[in-house]
C-alpha cells in the first residue's frame, strides 16, 4: 500500500499561536496568523487536554452519494461544489435521507471502545444543510423523511458513553442566499441577487446559539470554512464571542479567524487545528489538535478503501500525544446510518490497544526527551515509552535521562521489569529482555518518586 505523505501543515497548523497573552509570535510578513493569540482557560480546557483522542463524524446529505456523480468516484463533502451540482438538484437529497440504521448509541460505543473520549459532528457542513432540528432554516433533517434530531440523539449517547460532545459547524454556506461569495460555477444560475454576508451573520449567530444551549454540556464549537475573503477578523471575533456568552466554558477552535490580512491584536481561538499533518515538533506553547481521515475522504466515499492499517493509526495517536496534542480521528458515516466496516475495524484495533495502553495517552504532556529512538509521554511521576522496534539484545537508552526511576516495568505485563543500568559515563538506559509485550507498540513505564528530569 503506498504510504501517505501528509499534507504539509496547513494555515492552521503552523500559525505561532502563544498560550499568554503576554506571549505574541508573529507568522511571516504579517500574513493571516501574524500574530495570533489564545486565552484558553486553562479550566475550560482541562478535560479536553485530559482526553487526547476524540472521533470527527462527517456526515449529511453529501454521503448519500458517496462520493459518485456522473460516473465520477472521487468525490466526497465537497461533491456538489466540485461537480457542480445546482443547487435545486442537491436539495432533493433532503427527501433521500432517511439513515433508518443510524442507532446513536452505536456510534457512542465505537467510539468509547476505541478510547476516544470525545466526539465532533458536523452539525452543518459548507453544504449548508443542518443535521440538526435548526428552527432558523427548513434546510435541516426536519425536512427529511427521517425528521429525528440527529444532534439530540448523539448528544444523549454521549452522555450515557461518558464522552464530551462537541459540534463542527461551517462558516461557508453554499445554501444561505445571504451568504456569499457564490460558487463561482453558479453565478449565473445563482445570481447575488441583492444578498449580503451581514446579513447572514444573525442566521449563523442564531443556529450557534441554538447548538450551544439546546443540547446539553457541549465541550468544542469546531468552526470551519472561515477562508473565503467574505469572512473578517470583526466577524470571526463576533463569532467567538457568541460562543463565549451562549455557553461560556465552551472550548472554540482557532477557525473562527478571518483571514483578512489583519493587523488586529487579539485573535479568537482556543485550540490550533493543523488538518491531515501531525507537525514535526508539535507546537509548544498552545493547545492543538491533528484532525485526520482514515483513508482519503472526510465525507462517505464508497470507493475509497484505502485506509491507514491499525498499527498506523496508533502510531499517529502516540505521536501525536507525545508532542502534546489532540488526535481528532474522522469517520464519514454512510447515509443509512452506520459506519464502513473498514472504519469499525479500525476503531476497534485502536480499542484493543488502548485498553492495555491508554493510561499512556490520557492526561498526558509532551516527551521530556529532546531527541529519543522512541516517542514518549509525561504524566507526573511517571514517563511512558513507547518501543515499536523491540530491539533483539533489549539494549534501550534513555538519553539525557537525570532522574533515577524508582520502578521500571511493562503496560502490558506488569509483573516484567526491564533493568536499570548506567553506563561508566553515568548515562542511564534499560535492558528489556524477551519478547515485545505488543505486536505493534510496546509501552514501557518509568515511575518516579518527583517529577523526572531529562536533559539535553
Ligand atoms: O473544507 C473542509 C473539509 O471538507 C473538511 O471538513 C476539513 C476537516 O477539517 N476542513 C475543511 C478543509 O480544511
Amino acid at each position: 500500500m503506498k504510504r501517505r505523505n501528509f499534507v504539509a501543515a496547513g494555515a492552521y497548523g503552523l500559525g505561532a499561536m502563544a498560550l499568554n497573552p503576554l506571549l505574541r509570535m508573529h507568522g511571516e510578513g504579517g500574513g493571516m496568523w501574524a500574530t495570533t493569540v489564545f486565552h484558553p482557560a486553562a479550566e475550560r480546557m482541562a478535560w479536553w487536554r485530559e482526553a487526547r483522542f476524540g472521533l470527527f463524524l462527517h456526515w449529511g446529505l453529501y454521503s448519500i452519494l458517496a462520493g459518485e456523480w456522473m460516473g465520477r468516484t472521487d468525490y466526497a463533502e465537497w461533491i456538489r461544489n466540485n461537480a457542480h451540482i445546482p443547487i435545486d438538484t442537491y436539495d432533493r437529497l433532503v427527501g433521500r435521507f432517511n439513515p433508518v440504521k443510524f442507532d446513536a448509541d452505536a456510534w457512542a460505543g465505537m467510539a468509547k471502545g476505541a478510547g476516544m473520549k470525545y466526539v465532533t459532528l458536523t452539525t452543518k457542513h459548507h453544504d449548508g444543510f443542518c443535521l440538526f432540528d435548526n428552527p432558523l432554516t427548513d434546510f435541516c433533517v426536519r425536512s427529511t423523511p427521517f425528521r429525528r434530531d440527529i444532534c439530540t440523539e448523539l448528544n444523549a449517547a454521549t452522555e450515557r458513553a461518558g464522552l464530551r460532545q462537541c459540534w463542527y459547524h461551517s462558516v461557508m454556506d453554499w445554501h444561505h442566499f445571504e451568504y456569499l461569495p457564490r460558487r463561482d460555477w453558479e453565478a449565473e444560475t445563482r445570481a447575488v441577487g441583492g444578498a449580503h454576508i451581514a446579513n447572514y451573520l444573525p442566521y449563523l449567530h442564531g443556529s450557534v446559539r441554538h447548538l450551544l444551549t439546546k443540547y446539553g454540556d457541549i465541550g468544542v464549537m469546531w468552526f470551519d470554512g472561515n477562508w473565503e475573503g467574505t469572512w473578517t477578523h470583526d466577524m470571526g471575533m463576533e463569532l467567538y464571542d457568541v460562543c463565549r456568552q451562549a455557553k461560556p466554558d465552551v472550548i472554540v477552535n482557532n477557525r473562527t479567524e478571518g483571514w483578512s490580512q489583519s493587523v488586529a491584536t487579539r485573535h479568537p481561538g482556543d485550540f490550533s487545528t493543523p488538518e491531515q499533518t501531525i507537525p514535526a515538533t508539535g507546537l509548544p506553547g498552545v493547545d492543538w489538535e491533528s484532525c485526520i481521515t482514515m483513508n482519503h475522504n472526510w465525507g462517505y466515499n464508497a470507493h475509497d478503501h484505502d485506509f491507514k492499517s491499525v498499527p498506523e493509526l496508533i502510531g499517529m495517536l502516540v505521536d501525536t500525544a507525545s508532542k502534546g496534542g489532540n488526535l481528532l480521528l474522522n469517520v464519514g458515516p454512510m447515509a443509512d446510518g452506520t459506519f464502513p466496516a473498514e472504519s469499525v475495524d479500525r476503531l476497534a484495533g485502536m480499542g484493543k490497544w488502548m485498553q492495555v495502553n491508554g493510561d499512556a495517552i490520557h492526561g498526558t504532556t509532551a516527551s521530556l526527551f529532546a531527541k529519543s529512538p522512541f516517542r514518549s509521554t509525561t504524566k507526573g511521576n511517571r514517563i511512558n515509552l513507547f518501543v515499536t522496534d523491540w530491539p533483539a539484545d533489549g539494549a534501550l537508552p534513555l538519553p539525557g535521562l537525570r532522574t533515577r526511576p524508582r520502578s521500571v516495568s511493562l503496560a502490558a505485563q506488569p509483573d516484567r521489569h526491564p533493568t536499570l543500568n548506567t553506563d561508566a559515563t553515568g548515562a542511564m538506559g534499560l535492558t528489556a529482555l524477551g519478547a515485545a509485550p505488543d505486536p505493534v507498540c510496546s509501552v514501557i513505564v518509568l515511575d518516579f518518586d518527583r517529577p523526572p528530569v531529562v536533559g539535553a
